[in-house]
């Protein structure tokens, strides 16, 4: 079966709408269809200032959050990144082979390195999109399910994949993007010129799943619309109508086009009440099968044990053939 691998960073309380839509939602699927390998990445947590006590309850809860939405670690391999050495392992080799410019031209370091300031942005963060061609890599994924933001961090893992292979021989299995067009950039709810992001939106601007319904409803009617009164679907003219209309779209399974139909001749207030609704009924159960998995922590790190192991004994495999490609010589 092809493989496909994706992860998401514990740097938060709880994962937002914009992850959930962009990305989790679309790894419940490959489950059936590929080898599936989707991990907790907390050595990219690391890269930007953090809290070890929070960053062990944040990896816990993601997983339970993974779980929640629709991961079944039978059918899948779920794990944490720190749990696999071979991915610290692997980025330097593939440090070794990326360009200082070639990294240097990543957006979002950009972004994030310029708030930050040169003095306080890590190295770890510059490396951070390298760090990301070895978890790629490691698996031989065909596939990585992300949003619109991670397509430029996958097209460099394809450029050092494409390098490896032709210095060293054929490697690697050059990945492809797997971005879902229609929720590949939900927006920030009171800035929908921008994403929703974990650390760039201000509280009223992100919906997080693991936030109280009623807090969340609200967020949603006080969405930013736009002027004009007609609910149609325009991401140049009406962006923040437009996510509205995405996110209820995703989450309630019917189309652009029968919302459009629903909605005419009503406002915008008819519009965000539904879409509160619909956002109500599915965080509470969500919320549920979260409270669940994080009630027996031990059964929780026994599951990702198990994911460790089954990652490894893939990502340990590609690792000796790296090294071998690259002249290290064996130990006996
Ligand atoms: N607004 C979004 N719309 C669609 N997809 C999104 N993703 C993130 N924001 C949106 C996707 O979620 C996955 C997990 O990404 P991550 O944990 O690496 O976080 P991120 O991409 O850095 O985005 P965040 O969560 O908002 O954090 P910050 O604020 O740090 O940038 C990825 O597949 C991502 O594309």
């Amino acid at each position: 079966r092809p493989r496909v691998l994706s992860g998401i960073q514990p740097t938060a309380d709880s994962f937002h709408l914009g992850n959930y839509l962009g990305a989790i939602r679309q790894w419940v699927p490959f489950q059936d269809s590929h080898d599936a390998f989707y991990m907790v990445v907390d050595l990219h947590a690391i890269t930007v200032p953090q809290d070890p006590k929070q960053l062990r309850e944040r990896t816990r809860i993601s997983a339970a959050e993974l779980l929640a939405a629709g991961l079944d670690a039978d059918r899948c391999t779920l794990f944490v990144q720190s749990h696999v050495p071979e991915h610290a392992q692997l980025a330097w080799v593939m440090n070794c082979m990326t360009g200082f410019g070639e990294a240097a031209r990543m957006t979002q370091f950009k972004d994030k390195s310029a708030k930050q300031g040169t003095d306080r942005t890590t190295v770890g963060l510059f490396t951070y999109p390298v760090l990301q061609v070895a978890d790629i890599l490691l698996y031989q994924a065909d596939a990585v399910p992300v949003g619109e933001d991670q397509r430029q961090h996958v097209e460099l893992t394809r450029d050092i994949a494409q390098r490896f292979n032709a210095t060293f021989g054929d490697t690697f299995t050059v990945p492809k993007p797997f971005i879902v067009k229609e929720t590949a950039k939900i927006v920030d709810l009171q800035d929908p010129t921008i994403k929703m992001s974990k650390s760039a939106s201000t509280p009223k601007g992100i919906v997080n799943l693991l936030d109280d319904p009623k807090a969340s409803a609200k967020k949603i009617r006080s969405a930013v619309t736009d002027t004009g009164t007609e609910v149609r679907f325009d991401e140049t003219e009406k962006p923040g109508v437009s996510n509205l209309l995405t996110i209820h779209s995703a989450l309630s399974g019917t189309s652009i086009a029968a919302l459009e139909e629903r909605f005419a001749g009503r406002g915008y207030g008819d519009l965000k009440k539904e879409v509160a609704e619909v956002l109500v009924e599915f965080v509470t159960p969500f919320q549920e099968r979260v409270r669940g998995y994080l009630d027996d922590p031990a059964e929780l790190d026994a599951v990702l044990a198990r994911g460790a192991d089954k990652a490894r004994a893939v990502a340990s495999r590609t690792l000796a053939e790296t090294y071998d490609r690259v002249g290290f010589l064996p130990p006996v």
